[in-house]
């Protein structure tokens, strides 16, 4: 038996992967990867749980569209040829776009897909949906959703603008003193990075900053979210609590007279408003470090001395991105912006204010933005769109208006879903909710490689290649690699690149020349190196990217990041920001303008709909954070993913006394609930957690045992409220959630998730 290895790229990292030309035998990191993702072991189960040939919901297929759409994810699947899948499927298309108009189509399909410039299942859909007439769309992310409405009102620039010009690490190491962080800087998180990246360099990083005595506090309820190695101090912090230790920091330093009143002056506006309510004369509540102490359970005196700290020292405030995926999350990244504006140090070298900081493994990373090959997508001719995580409330509340950054928007009736390259019953929150909405549209089309969750409630589900079944060229734009990602092995049972499946669909909607033109999958990629190519000469040719497999493009090639708020730091008059006032927003007339009630014109405290404060019937905040072992539900079923359960149910992390008090111990099987659902979980008793908080990793596959039902393998997404942060940014809230947790009796059913679906012959 000969085995051969193959370089790709992945969204965790770069690998050499062998195969015998059959299966993969042994996946090895790439050479000059200090620090590697486990994630890449689990791509030894791309055979498992695969969709291997085109399948038809029972009834859809029997019926037709919209007949017992109750019964998605209950009913077997009959297992067609290609031909018929994509007749059938051209034929839906053209009767919901003629019947009701390309709006009738929800093709936001959101979700992180897979790495590789080509095969970009994102990229192909919306081309794809574009060339037959357009089709609904989304905006924002899961991600930074509210950072990235809420930036742009307070700094004038774009949330990724403002990111890349945030000081990156090896400014903090050589210029910050402090680095305050709300919600820590999780390493686990900084070996992902979408598009993939070469090396993962966080942890260096951070070494590199201790070396030069960067302090490090970590405000968050885990201990785990800052490395060892940088010793930060851990300041335990209730979740969706941040705004009003922000607001505390920033009264104790307006008491003690340590803000930079000039930089307020000079630089911001509306101070005089947030002034006032610091000191309570707007709503009668000083907002005291007692206040914040009340509040977040941190020691008054602790947030007291912490100011003066800040204060005395060039200092960094960073915020995670998980501190906004909440109630009001706007507030955290205003109040920390106003925080920062207050210290004075705002475009300073190592200060001032930065987000998502290890969120992913390219931010900090100071590497400046490069081109590389780029599909084209085409002009969307529909203008309606929804804020991405308003997903349900599209499905149940079409014609009906709501609110979103100032404007009044109308959901339009859905009449056909389809997804390719992300997995909404893994991202959405209440996913009983969810269902309920998916049972409204005619029709729900995916490609997936795997019988996840989104497959088994489809109603046509195409089998999709990973991008170890094709050739592709791979990065991402602030990295400094470029790969070339070789075919592993062959296609798994009938499965088809998303180029070859929209291909044909295209054709047979009449767009077949406007799609491909004329380019079969391997052209395409030669067309679009060539012309990148002929930008960027020194760059190798093609021939030369696959024969070395990878590029490391040197730093001096790259172009500098922008520098706008170091300009407006030199000059607030010669280079204004783009706010209305030119300065840095800590009051917003535009927003005070939208009258919300739930988004108020400076930033505020308001109380979350569910946090400690008011845990009566659930006692305990659930943290649903990022998998360790996966990226999202990615590769559930592979190796490092199933290594990190306990009998296939995911790990629920419980303080001891918390365990104690329900007498449960390590590996017990427990039911974790609340109004909304109910999942199975094994408990782990943990010393890095705080008391009254457990943590449940998203990314297990909804294995629901009946419609409604406890999902056996614990996806939080059971758990969590489906309800936009403010009528201002609409962005998901899932980290403000209430649960109990008991032990699980009765009989242990179990899990599913894996198991493919009954698949019945034509
Ligand atoms: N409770 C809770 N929920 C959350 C979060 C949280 O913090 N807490 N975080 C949210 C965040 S930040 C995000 S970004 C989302 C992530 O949500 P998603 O991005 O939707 O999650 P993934 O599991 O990455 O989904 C990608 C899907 O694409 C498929 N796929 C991969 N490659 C290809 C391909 O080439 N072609 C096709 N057709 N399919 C492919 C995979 O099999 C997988 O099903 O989750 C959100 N959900
Ligand atoms: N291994 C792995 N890495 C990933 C991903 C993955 O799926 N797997 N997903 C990637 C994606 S799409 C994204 S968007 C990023 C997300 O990056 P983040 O949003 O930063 O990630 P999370 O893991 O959700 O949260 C980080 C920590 O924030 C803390 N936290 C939660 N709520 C609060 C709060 O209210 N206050 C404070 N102070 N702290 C809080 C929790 O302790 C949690 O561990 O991660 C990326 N990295
Ligand atoms: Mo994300």
């Amino acid at each position: 038996m000969t085995t051969r290895r193959h370089l790709t790229l992945t969204n965790w990292g770069a690998y050499e992967v062998e195969t015998d030309g059959h299966d993969i035998t042994a996946v090895h990191p790439f050479a000059k990867d200090p620090d590697p993702s486990p994630i890449g072991q689990s791509m030894k189960a791309v055979r498992q749980s695969r969709v291997m040939r085109p399948a038809i919901r029972e009834s859809w297929f029997r019926d037709g569209p919209g007949s017992n759409t109750d019964r998605r994810g209950q009913e077997p699947f009959v297992e067609v040829e290609w031909e018929v899948a994509l007749d059938l499927l051209a034929s839906e298309l053209d009767r919901v776009r003629t019947q009701y108009g390309n709006q009738a189509i929800f093709g936001g399909s959101y979700g992180w897909a897979s790495a590789g410039r080509f095969h970009h299942a994102q990229s192909q859909i919306h081309r794809f949906l574009n060339s037959v007439g357009g089709y609904t769309y989304s905006v924002d992310d899961y991600s930074i959703a509210a950072g990235h409405v809420i930036t742009p009102h307070v700094f004038g620039l774009s949330f990724d603008d403002y990111s890349d010009e945030q000081p990156h690490f090896t400014e903090i190491a050589d210029n910050s003193d402090l680095v305050v962080s709300f919600g820590g800087l999780a390493i686990k998180n900084s070996q992902v990075n979408y598009g993939g990246q070469g090396r993962h360099m966080v942890s260096a990083r951070l070494e590199a900053c201790r070396d030069r005595d960067v302090r490090f506090i970590n405000l968050s309820p885990l201990r785990g979210d800052m490395i060892d190695a940088v010793d930060a101090e851990w300041i335990p912090t209730r979740p969706s609590t941040d705004t009003a230790v922000l607001l505390g920091l920033a009264h104790s330093l307006l008491v003690a007279g340590d803000h930079d009143e000039e930089f307020l002056e000079t630089y911001c506006t509306g101070w005089d408003r947030l002034r006032s309510y610091l000191l309570g004369e707007s709503d009668d509540t000083p907002k005291t470090a007692e206040w914040a102490s009340h509040i977040s359970g941190i020691d008054p005196d602790r947030i007291r001395s912490l100011a003066g700290e800040m204060a005395r020292a060039r200092t960094l405030v960073t915020v995670s991105w998980s501190v906004q995926r909440t109630d009001h999350g706007e507030q955290t990244y205003w109040m920390a912006s106003a925080l920062a504006a207050m210290l004075g140090q705002i475009g300073l070298p190592g200060g001032g204010v930065g987000f998502g900081y290890g969120a992913v493994g390219l931010v900090g990373h100071g590497v400046g933005y490069h081109e590389l090959p780029r599909l084209g997508q085409g002009k969307n001719p529909v203008k309606n769109y929804i804020p991405v995580a308003r997903i349900s409330d599209l499905l149940l509340f079409g014609g009906e208006e709501y609110d979103y950054n100032g404007k009044r928007l109308t959901y339009p009736e859905t009449h056909l879903v389809y997804w390719a390259g992300g997995n909404p019953f893994h991202h959405h929150q209440d996913l009983n909710r969810l269902a309920r909405a998916w049972q409204k549209p005619d029709t729900i089309v995916c490609h997936e490689p795997f019988w996840n969750p989104l497959a088994r409630y489809s109603d046509i589900v195409l089998p999709a290649t990973t991008p170890l079944e094709r050739n592709d060229v791979g990065g991402s734009g602030m990295d400094d690699f470029v790969f070339w990602m070789e075919k592993v092995i062959d296609p798994v049972g009938e499965a088809r690149n998303d180029y070859d499946i929209f291909s044909d669909l295209a054709h047979r909607l009449g767009s077949g020349e406007e799609f491909t033109q004329g380019r079969t999958a391997d052209e395409w990629l030669e067309h679009l190196y060539e012309r990148f190519h002929s930008r960027h000469s020194d760059y190798p040719d093609l021939g030369e990217l696959k024969r070395s497999g990878h590029f490391q493009i040197p730093e001096e090639w790259i172009p500098p990041l922008p520098s706008q708020i170091v300009a407006f730091r030199k000059d607030p008059v010669g280079s204004p920001l783009n706010t209305p006032s030119g300065r840095i927003e800590l009051f917003s007339e535009t927003i005070a303008s939208f009258g919300y009630s739930d988004c108020p014109g400076h930033p505020a405290w308001m109380e979350p709909a569910e946090w400690l404060g008011n845990a009566d019937t659930y006692p305990l905040h659930m943290i649903s954070n990022q998998p360790k072992t996966r990226l999202h539900s990615q590769w559930d079923h592979g190796e490092t993913s199933l290594n990190g359960k306990i009998e296939g149910r995911e790990q629920i992390g419980m303080a001891g006394a918390d365990a104690a008090a329900r007498d449960l111990t390590n590996g017990d099987l427990v039911r974790v609930f609340n109004d909304r659902g109910a999942c199975m979980a094994a408990v782990a008793i943990r010393d890095d957690l705080m008391e009254g908080v457990v943590q449940l990793p998203t990314g297990a596959w909804w294995d629901p045992v009946e419609p409604g039902g406890l999902c056996r393998s614990g996806n939080p997404n059971v758990l969590t409220r489906d309800v936009g942060t403010s009528s201002l940014a609409q962005g998901p809230t899932a980290q403000t959630c209430l649960v109990e947790v008991e032990r699980f009796v009765g009989e242990v059913p179990p899990v599913r998730a894996h198991v493919t679906p009954v698949l019945l012959a034509e």
